[in-house]
């Protein structure tokens, strides 16, 4: 029973919010951990783990408070039931919450040391249940549907700490529940990858498209690396990406009926990329320009639940385009399929762009125009910084249009896409994030069909 990794885990069971038991919990052995109860006011339990052990019938070596779980494969589930009543609204937790929870937490535990943990909850019954976990450092994470068919589940890398979660119903309903605490599944690993899907680079790009079906997006997967690559990923691994040489490349999700994530996995978090609506809509575009080793392409969603058939388009961003030079004075004339120009210059950012422009825009531009394109037939406009050593920002206007963006591009340069562009004369321009400072550029402007 490894009574030096007893989990203290206090369990309140609240009842309208006027009633409650602190039930202790062991980890180990699996199920049966509810020990005797003790009655007593709700909210006591917080820091206060495993007082008045004697009063707890039913446990093994757990009066002491500061027993911990320990993290680590050998982590034995929890496992705690009771009864809600709702009696307020789970926003209340933070954003991203929703429904409606009890005043006191539905359990409590304790991780002593940081884990990838996975809560899961179920009514056995319909109630589309949803659930919220609040920790240290001000920590919170909810979930709705994460689960199966409608019931939460949360998958997180929590650090040590103490964590409260509270069981709730989508509706206003009372509720009661089972709940497990577990290690969450493996991060991702590049290894892993899809090897039927791999995608070869050695220095240039033939297109090629790529099909897949993210299955049960429900079934997440965390990329494991924290606060990054966020969304719901199938439990099947995505296309193997292996670099011979470093190539510019543009992968993108252009098809897929909901709203995609995708993660480029590199072998740490800094050379990792993710994005979320780099294409068209809600879909995903990562362009970047790899070095040689072995990468791995994830492609999810971003709300939990969703999947379905996707297709990735592999291409040259730059495919078909024709080098030139920024010129302030002159319009470069663009056409569908006409290939577009990559032109280059430098900018210095010396006026706030929302203040010159009149519209919002990011950073700090010249008081002329970087560039300027005459749309020969309607189309959708590409407007891309696609080199430059800075942090560089981008507006655009004419023609009924205003626009702006910081990091729409590759890193923290700038992009720009818009479809359905009526034919007319837009200027562009190319600024930096901070002010008075700039580099060398190169724009690419091109329509597309
Ligand atoms: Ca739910
Ligand atoms: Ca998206
Ligand atoms: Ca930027």
């Amino acid at each position: 029973m490894n009574a030096n990794r007893t989990l203290k885990a206090l369990f309140i069971l609240a009842l309208g919010g006027s009633l409650s038991f602190t039930l202790a919990c062991n980890r180990g052995g699996g199920g049966g951990e509810e020990g005797g109860d003790e009655s007593g006011e709700g909210g006591e339990e917080s820091g206060e783990g495993g007082e008045e052990g004697g009063e707890e019938g039913g446990e093994e070596g757990g009066e002491e408070g500061g027993e911990e779980a320990a993290a680590g494969s050998d982590f034995d589930p929890l496992s705690f039931d009771g009864a809600v009543s709702p009696t307020r609204q789970a926003s209340e937790l933070g954003i991203g919450c929703y429904g409606n929870i009890a005043a006191e937490p539905s359990f409590t535990f304790t991780l002593a040391d940081a884990m990838r943990t996975d809560i899961n909850v179920t009514d056995g019954g319909d109630n589309d249940l949803v659930m919220g976990i609040t920790g240290p450092g001000g920590f919170h994470e909810c979930d709705d549907d994460g689960g199966a068919g409608l019931l939460p589940r949360i998958v997180a890398d929590l650090q040590a700490g103490e964590y409260q979660v509270y069981v709730g119903n989508l509706g206003d309903g009372d509720i009661t529940f089972e709940a497990t605490v577990a290690e969450g599944p493996e991060p991702f690993r590049i290894e892993d990858c899809d090897s039927d899907k791999t995608i070869t680079l050695g220095g240039t790009v033939t297109e090629q498209t790529i099909t897949g079906n993210l299955t049960a997006s429900r079934d997440f997967q965390s990329t494991g690396m924290q606060g990054f690559g966020s969304g719901h990923y199938g439990p099947a691994p995505g296309p193997c990406i292996n670099v011979t040489a470093e190539t510019r490349v543009s992968f993108e999700v252009t098809s897929a009926d909901w709203d995609t994530v995708m993660f480029l996995q590199a072998g740490d978090a800094l050379s990792s990329t993710y994005d979320d609506d780099g294409g068209e809509g809600l879909l995903s575009r990562i362009s970047t320009t790899l070095s040689p080793g072995s990468y791995a392409l994830h492609i999810g969603s971003l709300s939990q639940g969703n999947g379905g058939a996707w297709t990735l388009t592999v291409s040259d961003p730059l495919a078909g385009t024709t080098e030139g030079t920024l010129d302030a004075a002159n319009c470069v004339e663009l056409a569908p399929g006409n290939g577009g120009f990559v032109l280059s210059g430098s900018i210095t950012g010396a006026n706030d762009c929302e203040s010159q422009l009149g519209f919002w825009c990011p950073g700090y531009i010249e008081a002329a125009r970087t560039g300027c394109v005459n749309i020969t037939a309607p189309g959708e406009l590409e407007l891309e910084v696609v080199g430059g050593d800075f942090d560089t920002t981008l507006a655009l206007t004419g023609n009924n249009v205003q626009d702006g963006n910081d990091d729409g591009g590759e890193g923290v340069l700038s992009r720009i896409v818009r479809s359905g562009v009526a034919p007319g004369t837009y200027d562009f321009y190319v600024g930096s994030f901070g002010e008075g400072t700039g580099g060398d550029i190169e724009v690419l402007v091109r329509v597309n069909e």
